[in-house]
């Protein structure tokens, strides 16, 4: 199948030949770099599980039942789907089947609920929606079905729990007991998509990545490679296992492309996370700061080296500060490793063994040395070094378009290609980047990006809200939490009704949008303020939020 120019923006000829000549782009889709692991690495451990290990050519094995699996319910290489699963080993089966086949998954996140899977459904013409057969998830796909104007097949993985409500369902065994399929993969160009990841985006609708086969699996080799992994590498992933940075940097699959074993915890809280370390000898893990301090939280008055077998505990996703970096090492007996990156491409870390200034006070150097950086004044000019700038990017492994988004990539990239992160930077003498700020209509609540854009939208949708705007405030655990000002009609109050707040939460839920959107503060105002051109004063507003709150009366 063949994108067109809205679907997929390449890489100028040139450059793919340089990142083909310096060996990044290998010419290897996902389903034969598997294929090369399970020979290399053929009976130890890939995969630790409740149910015991399962070995790299099980894994393999699985992988090929899935995509036959997957061919008979009528998907075909090329089809997009929309892939929805909790945290469980079972990712891997469908996630390696997919991209065996061709099928290129939309990754959305755990907390993803109708708004989001919808439009995802509906942007990216998916052929499917494929989720976990759960009663929970299975009623999510069936508002998902009802809400879209064409029919949606859902592909459930697991048993019919028997709770169905929508239309067309087919469920998909566990490939474990499945005998193993005559299944010939189809020919596929290592070049094209493989997946889509999800921008944490500024606008009104979420903008999908398209990650090819080539640049993916080089940034994960690589990020395996400078982080040191090797075959007695055990990695736990403790964030949601779709998301770019436990996924690739180097996360699950770069500890598999390096012959280690790969634990799935269910969540990252410490009750869970904490017996899965001591128990499977844990040596790598990854976090964003908001957990890494529920962690730390946790392990305090505790003895000072709780998991011996850890060795490093990445650290990404979110500003971290200083003070909560110094804690790592002597609280959880590990390395921190800082990380920046994001799922357009781009990733920093801080080298194994830097000195204390970098490994505390910066976030890394990218991963290739054909990742080009500018950082820019407001003009696009460089700006001196030591200067905080604008961090555009450019580079083997980061996008050069988002799918089917032509006015905004004329606005998200540069003319000569690189990629407006929206991140405030400056570098180190040493070429370290210390990300300084943010540049753009986005909140981060403990990691999780909200696009203040698409919770104005869904507010705007509410009769009663007549203008919306949403910022982040300052907040010591989740770095920030989301507040959104209403300016409403004129309304009675009337003894026992709702008060506003909860009625637009209600209202933002009942129009499904996952809950880390749902802003942690609703404050009517008369009017929003407005710039001298008559946009919305979001500095003022950023002001107003963080004032204290009056004790409500
Ligand atoms: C400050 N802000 C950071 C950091 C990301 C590895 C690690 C993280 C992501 C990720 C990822 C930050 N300090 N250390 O995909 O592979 C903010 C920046 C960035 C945005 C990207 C990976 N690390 N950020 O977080 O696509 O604002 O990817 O542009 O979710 O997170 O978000 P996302």
């Amino acid at each position: 199948p063949h994108d067109g120019p809205d679907e997929f923006t390449p890489w100028p000829e040139a450059l793919a030949r340089t990142y083909r000549e310096a060996g990044y782009w290998q010419g290897e889709p996902f389903g034969a770099w598997l294929s090369g692991l399970a020979r290399r690495y053929a009976d130890r451990p890939a995969l630790l599980t409740p149910d015991g290990p399962v070995t790299y050519r099980e894994l393999d094995r699985r992988a090929t039942v899935q995509a036959a699996a997957l061919a008979a319910r009528g998907l075909r290489p090329g089809d997009r789907v929309t892939l929805h699963l909790p945290n469980t080993p079972a990712f891997f089966e469908l996630l390696l089947g997919l991209l065996r086949l061709g099928v290129r998954p939309i990754l959305a996140l755990p907390a993803h609920r109708e708004h989001e899977l919808g439009y995802f459904c509906a942007h990216a013409g998916a052929a499917a929606l494929v989720t976990a057969a759960d009663p929970e998830r299975l009623a999510l796909a069936a508002r998902v079905q009802a809400g879209l104007d064409r029919p949606l097949p859902v592909i459930a993985l697991g048993e019919n729990p028997g709770t169905w409500e929508g239309e067309a369902v087919s469920f998909l065994p566990s490939a474990a007991t499945a005998p193993t399929p005559d299944f010939t993969p189809p020919r596929m160009n290592a070049g094209g998509v493989a997946l889509y990841q999800l921008s944490g985006g500024s606008t009104g609708t979420p903008k999908l990545i398209g990650r090819t086969h080539d640049d993916y699996l080089y940034s994960i080799r690589a990020s395996a490679d400078l982080c040191e992994l090797g075959a007695d590498t055990v990695y736990l992933a403790a964030l949601p296992l779709a998301h770019n940075f436990p996924l690739t940097s180097p996360g699950t699959l770069g500890a598999l492309h390096a012959g280690g074993r790969v634990m799935v915890a269910p969540d990252a809280a410490p009750g869970t996370a904490f017996p899965l370390i001591a128990a499977h000898g844990v040596t790598h893990t990854a976090l964003v700061p908001a957990l890494l301090q529920v962690w730390l939280r946790a392990l305090e008055g505790s003895p000072h080296t709780p998991f011996p077998s850890l060795r490093c505990v990445q650290v990404g996703g979110a500003p971290l500060s200083p003070d909560v970096a110094r804690q790592v090492r002597p609280r959880l007996g590990a390395a921190l490793q800082q990380v920046f990156g994001m799922a357009e491409g781009l990733v920093n870390y801080v080298r194994p063994g830097a000195p204390d200034e970098e490994a505390l006070g910066t976030q890394g150097r990218p991963i290739s040395p054909h990742d080009e950086v500018r950082i820019v004044d407001d003009h696009d000019q460089p700006v001196p070094d030591g200067t905080s700038g604008h961090l555009l990017t450019r580079g083997p492994y980061t996008i050069r378009g988002y799918f089917r988004a032509p006015d905004h990539n004329a606005r998200a990239f540069t003319p000569d290609g690189f990629y407006r992160t929206g991140d405030l930077v400056t570098r180190t003498p040493g070429g370290a980047l210390v990300v300084t700020g943010r540049h753009k209509d986005q909140i981060n609540r403990a990691g999780e990006k909200i696009a203040a854009e698409e919770i104005e939208h869904a507010l705007l949708r509410c009769p009663l809200v007549q203008a919306a705007a949403v910022v982040g405030t300052p907040d010591p655990w989740l770095g920030e939490r989301s507040v959104a000002f209403v300016q409403v009609a004129f309304v009675e109050a009337t003894p026992g009704a709702p008060d506003l707040a909860l009625t637009l939460k209600r209202h933002l839920r009942d129009l499904g949008l996952a809950a880390f959107k749902i802003p942690d503060r609703i404050e009517p105002l008369p009017a929003l303020p407005r710039t001298p051109l008559g946009k919305t004063d979001k500095p003022a507003l950023r002001a107003l939020a963080a004032q204290p709150v009056a004790p409500s009366t």
